[in-house]
């Protein structure tokens, strides 16, 4: 275990604008040129976990991201799950389609079809993706919830190994995801179970991503992926040897996460900020690209839809009023999905919330 060499950091800036739709820190065009690499701590698993903890709880509270090392993902996985998720997009366009995303947005989400800062982007951002989630029966109680239901996978005739693979990668990504759980709950001094009682039916998602070679524009609102913080507790990240992840930590400069190999890149969401009313960062990124294709594995690592996010006293001062306002893990979801997704809103048959584009 061990911190990168150090980048000195100016300032830190917690993201989660997003109880008022705006992303607060991501900074204006001109302030965000091109800027060297931060020194983002890397996290052991081969550590204790209270040593494991204690790297964590730092990255948390200055940079909201750090580099995962000893995860214990087999290689020979990560590479097939990017081997079959090449073989998906390289479909023709109706077949992706036979897949397209359904009423609970699970399934494929064409080219352009998000856009994660609408402010700011002209046009959708240049990639396509899919939603995988924590598999659910159709006929199970829990599949009346909004999101929750069956993956929607592509023939097996069509991709052989294609859902083995990729559920063989997701189940071991969630298993590092409740790891990850136990090394927050130490960090903050709550205990290692106290997020489990959030997480008895999570919602999860992996979304292997693909973005087209298409070089971003910044000025002219073009990007592979706009800026944003991630909206749930943690997001673990698996990229190929492409970089383009630039993140916000000052409210002024755009700096670059490279890949690293072996390494997955692991960033705190808008939950954890708000249960810590702010003193864990949800940082702001984005995705830059330079030219090349590139592919990438997000797992979104939430609680169950019902649980409850708001300040917990531990960290409201007296008389401080709570930085966000309460809400569940479900409705900050569906907020967030209809305001970035073109199809969310058609696809799950569900107006705009009030307030909401
Ligand atoms: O592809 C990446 O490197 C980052 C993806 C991302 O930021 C996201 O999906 O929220």
């Amino acid at each position: 275990m061990g911190l990168l060499q150090s980048a000195s950091l100016s300032g830190q800036a917690g993201a989660d604008g997003n109880h008022d739709g705006k992303l607060a820190s991501a900074p204006p065009v001109a302030a965000s040129q091109a800027a060297t690499a931060l020194a983002v701590p890397v996290v052991s698993l081969a550590a204790s976990e209270e040593e494991a903890a204690a790297v964590l709880h730092q990255a948390c509270l200055e940079h909201g991201f750090f580099y995962l090392c000893d995860h214990g993902i087999p290689e020979e996985l990560i590479a097939d799950t990017f081997k079959q998720q090449r073989a998906f997009f390289e479909l023709c366009i109706e077949q992706k389609l036979a897949v397209a995303a359904d009423s609970n947005y699970r399934g494929y989400t064409p080219m352009a079809e998000e856009t994660l800062d609408p402010g700011r982007s002209r046009r959708g951002d240049t990639h396509e993706g899919l939603y995988f989630g924590r598999e659910v029966a159709a006929d199970s109680p829990e599949a009346q919830l909004p999101l929750h239901g069956p993956n929607q996978w592509p023939a097996e005739e069509l991709l052989p190994g294609y859902r083995a693979t990729t559920e063989a990668y997701q189940a071991a990504v969630a298993q590092l995801g409740f790891r990850l759980l136990r090394l927050l709950g130490i960090g903050l001094g709550l205990g290692a179970d106290y997020f489990q009682p959030f997480f008895t039916h999570p919602m999860y998602f992996l979304r292997p991503l693909h973005y087209s070679a298409e070089r971003s524009d910044e000025a002219a609102g073009l990007f592979a992926a706009g800026a944003h913080s991630d909206y749930g507790m943690l997001t673990l990240l698996c990229t190929d040897d492409v970089p383009g992840l630039q993140i916000c930590t000052d409210g002024a400069t755009w700096r670059p996460v490279p890949p690293l190999p072996g390494h997955l890149i692991v960033n705190l969401g808008d939950m954890l900020c708000r249960w810590t009313n702010g003193k864990y960062k949800s940082t702001v990124h984005r995705v830059i690209n330079s030219g090349r294709e590139r592919f990438s594995l997000p797992f979104f690592f939430e609680p169950n839809f019902d649980a409850r996010v708001e300040a917990l006293p531990q960290f409201l001062k007296a008389g401080q009023p709570p930085l966000f306002p309460p809400t569940t893990a479900g409705q900050h979801l569906l907020d967030k999905y209809h305001s970035t997704h073109a199809g969310y809103g058609q696809a799950a048959g569900t107006e705009a919330p009030a307030g909401e584009a």
